[in-house]
């Protein structure tokens, strides 16, 4: 297989570790207190009632030098990519193998689906050399198949049975990892003999609270999209015509936007949170837009960068309302709606189901919006906003805004957008050193709860915007992390989505700033990561993890 001379190179870095785990994954364990839950406890001890109230492991260097019997385990990666995945599956081999040397890696293929229906590979040490440091997910390649009910917990056990499988590690998001723990709760109440461990993944930034510093995948991901971002920056202020309308990744937390906010000083960032908590439509922020483009038309020139959260749309109230019916009707209406023939028939049905409310929101939005809102929902029943065009949506009612000031004498400048979508850009991209080293140790990390045994715990690594040396690790027991939501008119218990707080110190940053980045034209261009070179500039951590840290 060809490789380029980057992954060549790359492919020696050393990965770091925490202290506790170098000489191996067999570590001395001490308990803190029992734990509870982030809020409707009652009811996630009634679920949980085997995992529930575990105390935090906090693992420590350990004079025993290994295990006096072998560990078989299976790894899945479920969800959209996120780089780093490869270096977990490496620090989890490498994990195992420290525990004894005769343990035994199987990688389910395809995510959760290879799982229930046993599609697997061995992985070996070839195996895992050759994807060292490196991005994307193609060792075994991941999907989005549920993993939530007693039938497919049942296969899975059967599949694990027959390879020996006493652990199994899922590295997904918050819903994977939600799955993860039903998936503990019936092994242990089964007395299945299998472990499950999570680890925490994805770009959006959403996994994540006091013990879970930052999901693997958010460092490198934000680097390429603000690497791109200066880029265009520097474009704009060199051909000074043209306004860019940036759409980025992150299904729902607008914690991507934020981060490349940070580092690159955009004249607009948005952010879903914040439209959110001011109630605001979509008129409005058109016409902050707008304001902006004219008082910049005025002073500096008819350019800017405006960066926009994929997950914005959900945030905006009236849409909000307006998906949650659109969900709705697809979901009840689901064999009516197969049956009709062509858009026009499709755009009468759903105006005809929607409330009237609903219905005029629908409407006032241009057809190719109309038709992306109601395009397939993904297993989990989600709009797939990846598909949807805010970006372009808010570029055309900004320019007829303009068009209509224009037409009253109000506004006299030139405006003319282009529009981006970055998302799959920066999702395999070759690891940063803080997402190589991150992930390779959540792997190590995965491999000693491993070897104590427990389960329903997420591997987790403390203090990542210090050197290695002080990293500290551990299993923090995903129960802790649940609350009860509403999903598809049901109550279930869920790993709380942590979405951008708009009182932390991130998002304040943004906020103190924006009035001048607005205005000035204070770009910066943060460049490609490095792989090679002084520290401060290859181990940098995101301004996210920096601020939240101060
Ligand atoms: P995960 O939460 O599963 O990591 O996926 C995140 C994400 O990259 C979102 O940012 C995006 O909306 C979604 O995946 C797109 O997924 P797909 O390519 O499967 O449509």
């Amino acid at each position: 297989m060809a490789i380029s001379t980057l992954q060549k190179a790359r492919a020696a870095y050393a990965a770091k570790l925490p202290p506790a785990l170098r000489s191996g994954a067999c570590v001395t364990v001490s308990e803190g207190s029992p734990t509870g839950a982030v809020a409707d406890e009652k009811k996630i001890q009634e679920l949980f009632p085997n995992n529930f109230g575990k105390p935090k492991l906090t693992f420590s260097e350990s004079d025993q030098s290994g295990l006096n019997a072998p560990i078989n385990a299976g790894v899945i990666l479920s969800g959209g990519q996120a780089p780093g995945g490869h270096n977990v599956i490496a620090g989890l081999f490498d994990g195992l193998k420290s525990l004894h040397a005769d343990s035994r890696l199987f990688g389910f293929l395809g995510g959760p689906g290879g799982l229930i229906d046993n599609k697997f590979i061995e992985i070996t040490a070839e195996i895992v050399d050759a994807y060292r440091n490196t991005g994307g997910f193609d060792m075994i390649a991941s999907g989005r198949t549920k993993l939530e009910e007693t039938e497919a917990f049942e296969q899975a056990r059967k599949n694990c049975e027959a390879l020996n499988i006493k652990t199994l590690v899922v590295i997904g998001g918050d819903d994977s990892n939600t799955n993860a723990c039903l998936l503990a709760e019936y092994y242990a109440s089964t007395n299945a003999g299998i472990q499950v461990v999570g680890c925490p993944k994805t770009i959006d930034g959403d996994l994540k609270n006091e013990y879970i510093e930052a999901s693997f995948g958010f460092d490198t991901a934000c680097r390429v999209y603000s690497e791109l971002i200066g880029n265009i920056e520097r474009d704009a202020n060199s051909a000074r015509k043209y306004w860019h309308f940036i759409k980025l990744m992150g299904r729902s937390a607008s914690h991507i936007t934020l981060e490349a906010g940070l580092q690159t000083h955009p004249n607009i960032t948005l952010i879903g949170e914040e439209v959110l908590e001011k109630k605001q439509t979509i008129d409005e922020i058109v016409n902050e837009i707008a304001e902006i483009v004219i008082k910049r038309s005025k002073t500096v020139g008819d350019f800017g960068v405006i960066l926009i959260p994929e997950g914005l749309i959900e945030f905006i109230p009236e849409m909000k309302m307006l998906i949650a019916e659109l969900n709705d009707i697809l979901a009840n209406e689901s064999d009516a709606f197969a049956n009709l023939r062509g858009r026009s028939e499709e755009l009468q049905f759903v105006n005809h189901h929607l409330s009237k409310e609903a219905s005029y929101v629908f409407s006032s939005l241009p057809v190719t919006i109309q038709v992306q809102l109601m395009l397939d929902r993904d297993p989990h029943g989600n709009v797939q906003v990846s598909l949807i065009e805010t970006e372009k949506l808010l570029a055309e009612m900004v320019s007829m805004e303009l068009s209509e000031l224009s037409a009253e004498g109000k506004y006299d400048g030139k405006f003319t957008p282009q529009t981006h979508f970055f998302g799959y850009e920066g999702r395999c991209a070759a690891p940063s050193n803080y997402d190589a080293d991150y992930c390779y140790s959540l792997g190590y990390t995965a491999a000693a709860i491993a070897g104590t045994g427990k389960t329903g715990f997420m591997s987790s690594i403390q203090h990542t915007n210090k050197p290695a040396e002080e990293w500290i690790c551990g299993g923090i027991p995903i129960t802790m992390m649940m609350n009860v939501e509403r999903r598809h008119g049901e109550d279930k218990p869920v790993i709380q989505k942590a979405l951008v707080k708009l009182d932390g110190n991130p998002f304040i940053t943004l906020q103190r700033n924006r009035a001048k980045w607005a205005i000035e034209t204070d770009y910066v261009y943060p460049g490609p990561i490095q792989y090679f070179g002084p520290t401060e500039v290859c181990d940098q951590i995101t301004k996210t993890l920096e601020l939240e840290k101060a």
